[in-house]
């Protein structure tokens, strides 16, 4: 999806219709990390399906670029106001990796880990979604440490605390559970567009 934007002017949304309420454009990719950026290498890296399933599942690095890969342009919204423009992200659907496990009937729920113990929560409904990928690239280059490397989770629907750095895992679950800033207040679904910044909006 390429669109042509204005990228000179950082303007609020009142003005502009290409961001969500009360964000702002930049131009830069800024780094928005609670704590210290892991050290991940990428031939050790693990990504565990465990909860409510029939089977765990363990991907490695070399098992992800086996599966089908899929490049994908999309904004990046963070909470605190920062908006950045078309981002060029290449990894694997999330659904993917749902279709090659069995869920349990009455999970519902998703708990996304990190290496540095980061988690946030997500329904599968959302995971679902087409653009959500477990991404290794950004703008043509493999991730940078700051940014998620080696895979990080992209959902270009919620706000930034959602796409997940370091990912190493994902629980299923039957209830919502909150992670790290939904248990301090933020929003479980966290729709940029809708504004759900706080648990209370
Ligand atoms: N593991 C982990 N993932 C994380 C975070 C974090 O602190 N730790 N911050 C989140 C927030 S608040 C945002 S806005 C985005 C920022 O991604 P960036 O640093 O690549 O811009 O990462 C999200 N993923
Ligand atoms: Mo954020």
């Amino acid at each position: 999806m390429l669109r042509k934007l204005k990228k000179s002017t950082a303007v609020p949304n009142e003005v502009n219709l290409e961001v969500p309420p009360g964000q702002f454009i930049t131009q830069k990719f800024p780094v928005l990390t609670y704590g210290q950026t892991p050290v991940v290498n990428q031939d050790k890296w693990v990504f565990k399906v465990f909860g409510s399933v029939n089977e765990e599942l363990e991907v490695d690095f070399k098992t992800l670029l086996s599966l089908p890969q899929t490049q994908l342009n999309r904004d990046f919204h963070c909470v605190t106001q920062w908006s950045n423009l078309d981002n060029l992200w290449e990894g694997v659907q999330f659904k993917e990796i749902l279709s090659i496990i069995n869920l349990k009937p009455e999970a519902r729920h998703a708990m996304v880990h990190c290496y540095g113990g980061y988690n946030t929560n997500l329904t599968i409904d959302t995971l679902m979604e087409s653009d959500v990928l477990l991404a290794h690239k950004h703008n043509g280059e493999p991730l940078t440490p700051e940014h998620g490397s080696p895979v990080r989770l992209v959902v270009p629907s919620r706000y930034g605390w959602k796409s997940a750095k370091w990912v190493n895992g994902v629980e299923f679950m039957e209830t919502e559970q909150p992670g790290f800033w939904e248990k301090m207040g933020y929003h479980n679904n966290g729709n940029p567009w809708k504004e759900q910044r706080y648990q209370s909006s």
